[in-house]
């Protein structure tokens, strides 16, 4: 780890939303006086029916509880348009660009983001939504997607985004589990140069649904679909019919905006609730702030609306904000290495959000593809997803940001609602690969992992949880609050647990260390182990599989397998292909296996409990400290393990 200080540049400070003596004042306001500061800054959205209660806020195990804003009334998507029209109606809202650069950019204005978000919203309550009901988006990344957030805003039905990456059965899983009764997606979705078949993907889907689904369909490519009558609608006919008025509904604070599925250490994806006015404060108020974002600058995120970045970073908080946020269809390396810095050019995008799985590729490709573009523009640069490792950073520093724009590492999660831990642009020195102090409000501790106790020295290792509530903290588990109990208030009480471990060195920063559960982050992508495993055995042919994560240079995390057949089955490498072929088609090809190791045997307790902290060191190729195997009920299968190890270096 580099202990290497980055302090913000004076010039930049001056001109900064916050310096360093302001993060300080704040930073202190808002944990001495919570109640006062939220009051303040609960303003920054515009309130239907102002609230008067803060906060009210429970993390005792069994009563766990969160309400912010709770009297408060308020339409998330006239935050997000509606009150921006006078002041910036015909200010760009988004910029789209497509996936291939021979396709025009287009450019919405507030005004027309009002217009289709309506029509969107009307078509919605033409096919019967109404408040409270589930839609689920399967889409590409076009300005559709974010119309159909907002649109469901709107009438206050709640949405959940389906990653378009996904298989149709990890669809149906999310369409079954929210109930949903519309379905939001495209015919087919361009990326990289190919064609995703959403719709077919989204048919199959709906075989595997039992109650009454509706499908609305954005035309995106003109590809030749089949369409159900009496099931499927076009978007273009439906928004022929309607009105391009729709008046926005008047939700409470604490009504569900939307659900958004993601990875635990067991057990199936769980849906994330979050609510509307703390997830809208807060994703407003970091991207203003941890952007530095400015009055007529150009942001870029190029996450997927599909997570919980695209949620906060492209959608919500950026328009919130009255910003013009750029949204790309497209990916990295398509037509080549130079996409990303291109469109920056093009574009002129003053703020660059992305990945450090991302960086890590571009940067592999050489520097030549950056120095080609004029980036002059650029004024700051961010990262999210997984820690950044030093020499990432300094790349992304040095090259893309040529010493002259800050970095602002962000942690945070899909239950965070938004950043957590993160430099202030203008106030605080960074270190490459730490993401340094916490946001205003924010309270992270340490714990021992064993003891569970907090560990009050400055430099502390060991388990990241938040000691009080935030506004844009998850408030429940879709349909099981239980579980959400269990997942984040169980493991150490009266903390929300986070899941990863962390340093915090002498100056008080913290470094992510990793996660400390059975979550992997592939390519800033998060994938429980579990959920491997589960699609491994479902083929007719495995009878036991274990899943963990293991280094890899671009991905960060690659995935490792080990498999054990049925009896009789003939270990070959065309089974090898046929198992990664069938986990894309369970899950999606991001949970594509990186290698897959026949293993006659797992090692195992003699309760019968896989001990994946000797599959991990395997896989890790670090077989020197296994620990203590004592406890296995067949030590030798250890040996056979390591001999036919897959990662060697
Ligand atoms: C926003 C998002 C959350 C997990 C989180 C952590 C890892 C995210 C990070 C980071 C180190 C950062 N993570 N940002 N680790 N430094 N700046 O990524 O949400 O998909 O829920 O993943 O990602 O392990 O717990 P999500």
């Amino acid at each position: 780890m580099s202990d290497t200080i980055h302090p913000p540049s004076a010039e930049f400070a001056e001109n900064a939303h916050i310096d360093a003596a302001r993060y300080r004042a704040l930073y202190d306001a808002s944990l001495r006086d919570p109640e006062a500061f939220w009051q303040e800054h609960g303003q920054r959205i515009d309130w239907i029916k102002p609230f008067t209660k803060v906060k009210d806020v429970n993390f005792d195990l069994g009563n766990v509880s969160i309400k912010w804003f709770e009297d408060g009334t308020l339409n998330v998507a006239a935050n997000c348009i509606d009150r921006h029209l006078a002041s910036r109606g015909d200010q760009t809202a988004i910029i789209w660009e497509p996936d291939s650069p021979d396709e025009e950019a287009l450019h919405i204005s507030y005004r027309e983001l009002h217009a289709r978000t309506c029509k969107m919203a009307n078509a919605l309550k033409e096919l019967g939504v109404t408040r409270g009901d589930r839609v689920v988006l399967y889409m590409p990344m076009i300005p559709e997607a974010a119309y159909a957030m907002l649109a469901c805003a709107r009438i206050g039905a709640i949405h959940s985004v389906v990653f378009g990456g996904f298989s149709s059965d990890a669809l149906a899983a999310r369409v079954n589990g929210s109930e949903a009764k519309v379905v939001v997606t495209a015919d087919e979705a361009p990326r990289g140069g190919r064609n995703t078949p959403l719709k077919t993907n989204a048919d199959k889907a709906l075989d595997g649904v039992s109650h009454d689904c509706k499908l609305l369909v954005v035309q995106r490519t003109g590809g030749d679909i089949p369409m159900q009558e009496g099931r499927d609608h076009w978007l273009h006919d439906l928004e022929a019919k309607v009105a391009d008025d729709c008046p926005p509904e008047e939700m409470n604070a604490e009504d569900p905006l939307f659900i958004l599925y993601t990875s635990g250490s067991t057990g199936a994806p769980k849906g994330v609730v979050h609510t509307s006015g703390g997830y809208l404060t807060w994703a407003s108020m970091t991207h203003e702030l941890v952007f530095d974002y400015h009055d007529g600058d150009i942001y870029w995120c190029t996450a997927d609306v599909g997570w919980v970045t695209g949620h906060s970073y492209i959608v919500y908080g950026p328009l919130a904000n009255g910003a013009t946020t750029l949204m790309f269809e497209g990916v990295p390396t398509y037509p080549d290495a130079s996409r990303f810095w291109q469109v920056c050019e093009k574009h002129k995008v003053n703020q660059f959000y992305t990945a450090p799985t991302a960086i890590r590729a571009l940067m592999g490709k050489g520097r030549e593809f950056v120095d080609r573009c004029d980036l002059s523009s650029l004024k700051l640069l961010g990262t999210v997803g997984e820690p950044i490792n030093p020499e990432a950073w300094n790349w992304y520093n040095d090259v893309v940001g040529q010493g002259r724009c800050p970095i602002v590492d962000t942690w945070w999660q899909t239950e965070t609602g938004g950043h957590l831990m993160t430099p202030l642009p203008g106030a605080t020195a960074t270190k490459p690969g730490s993401c340094t102090t916490p946001f205003f409000g924010v309270e992270p501790v340490v714990l021992d992992a064993q003891s569970g106790e907090e560990i009050t020295s400055t430099e502390a290792e060991g388990v990241l949880c938040i000691k009080s509530s935030w506004p844009g903290q998850m408030r429940s588990v879709w349909g099981d609050h239980e579980r959400f109990e269990k997942t984040y208030f169980s493991d150490y009480k009266g903390y929300y647990f986070t899941g990863d471990g962390c340093r915090r060195d002498k100056d008080g920063y913290y470094w992510i260390t990793g996660r400390v559960d059975d979550v992997i982050n592939v390519s800033g992508h998060r994938m429980g182990t579990a959920e491997v495993e589960s699609a491994l055995v479902a083929h007719p042919k495995v009878s036991e599989a274990a899943v963990v994560g293991y280094p890899h240079d671009v991905k960060g995390q690659g995935i490792y397998c080990y498999v054990t057949l049925m009896a009789g089955e003939e270990y070959t490498d065309d089974l090898r292909k046929e198992l990664r072929d069938w986990v894309r088609k369970e899950i999606g090809p991001i949970a594509s296996p990186d290698l897959i190791q026949w293993a006659p045997g797992l090692p195992k307790t003699r309760s019968g409990k896989i001990m994946r902290r000797i599959l991990r060191k395997i896989a890790e190729d670090d077989f020197g400290s296994l620990g203590d195997t004592s406890t296995l009920a067949e030590p030798a299968v250890v040996d056979d393990l390591i001999e036919n190890r897959m990662n060697r270096s």
